[in-house]
């Protein structure tokens, strides 16, 4: 079974790793987000592409769901050291090696999918990790600061603000210049089931979406498409979508974000059981909807949800 799963960072992450353990022999191709990513210290950092690589590869700092385990952070104290910041983005020794080979490879012309599978050939992650798009993408959120509007990179706004002000706008900036990467519209157009994880709907999957042509080749593949809430009771389960979701005008309810995505997109979605009552509303909407455990608390759990999605793909599909 080809199974093409629209990926964002720790949720989209974990939720993969019970998705491999549900279907070992699924060929799994990750569309991956690329609006995460930062140019620092002259290095391009692509947080939700290393989030999956580290996640399925056996690297990932797992209280944290990014970075590397075992790392320490001598570089970035040195550059402290300088006076060159920024030092509120958690840069790791081990990290760096991973960013350094990745603006080397760039450097020397190669495309960011032909990176990524580079840097993958190391971790062997056990899926094909393409990104959305070769092309620049960063989203940009507008926030009020000292009574004037500016916009700052995602990343300021998630790591440094931790969210803490209201975001007026979020702009994946270039995803409407953007074009697919090579291998992503042939993944959706292969594949037999796709799916939408419990990633960030405005800021991951919704930036996935905004690459132009992404969107109209998911809802035209003609096979199922089926989602898992990452908003449970009313609350988003990790990270802080609740705020982004505000600023495109959604309400943080799982049922509201499966109409965010609209009917013509998704074909099934889940909830979790707490959110059990609005099963009903979302089945109003054009949407099948059935209320399953969805808080990843392990692995066996995670496969779990894994192997509900398949089946409400397959209820949808006869
Ligand atoms: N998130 C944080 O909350 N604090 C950090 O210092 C931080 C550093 C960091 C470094 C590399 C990387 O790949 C991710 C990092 N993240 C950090 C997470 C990142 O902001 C998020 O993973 C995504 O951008 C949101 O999905």
């Amino acid at each position: 079974m080809r199974i093409v799963v629209l990926a964002g960072g720790i949720g989209g992450a974990r939720f993969l790793r019970g998705l491999k353990q549900a279907a070992p022999d699924a060929d799994v191709t990750v569309i991956g987000n690329t609006g995460d990513d930062i140019h620092l210290f002259g290095l391009k950092v692509c947080p939700d592409l290393d989030t999956v690589m580290y996640t399925l590869g056996g690297g990932i700092n797992e209280e944290q769901g990014w970075g590397r385990t075992d790392e320490s952070f001598t570089v970035k104290s040195e550059l402290a050291a300088y006076g060159v910041g920024p030092e509120w983005f958690g840069l790791g020794d081990r990290d760096f090696a991973t960013h350094i080979v990745r603006t080397q490879m760039l450097g020397a012309g190669y495309p960011l999918s032909a990176v990524t599978a580079a840097l993958c050939e190391r971790w062997q992650p056990g899926v094909r990790l393409i990104p959305m798009s070769d092309d620049r993408v960063e989203t940009h959120v507008a926030v009020e600061v000292d009574g004037e509007t500016k916009a700052i990179h995602f990343q300021e706004y998630w790591v440094k603000l931790r969210a803490s002000v209201d975001a007026q706008a979020v702009v994946p900036v270039g995803a409407d210049r953007a074009k697919p990467a090579p291998g992503v519209l042939e993944a959706i157009g292969e594949a037999d089931v796709i799916l939408f994880p419990p990633s960030n709907p405005v800021v991951s999957i919704g930036t996935i979406l905004a690459v132009p042509g992404i969107r109209e080749a998911i809802a035209e593949a003609g096979v199922p498409v089926v989602g898992l809430s990452p908003i449970v009771g009313d609350a988003p389960v990790r990270g802080m979508a609740d705020k982004v979701l505000a600023a495109v005008g959604v309400e943080s309810t799982a049922a509201a974000v499966a109409e965010h995505y609209g009917s013509g997109l998704l074909d099934g979605w889940l909830v979790d059981t707490v959110d059990a009552g609005s099963v009903a509303g979302v089945e109003a909407a054009g949407i099948r909807c059935r209320a399953v455990p969805l808080m990843m608390t392990d692995l066996e759990t995670t496969a779990t949800m894994a192997r509900e999605a398949l089946r409400l793909a397959e209820e949808v599909r006869a």
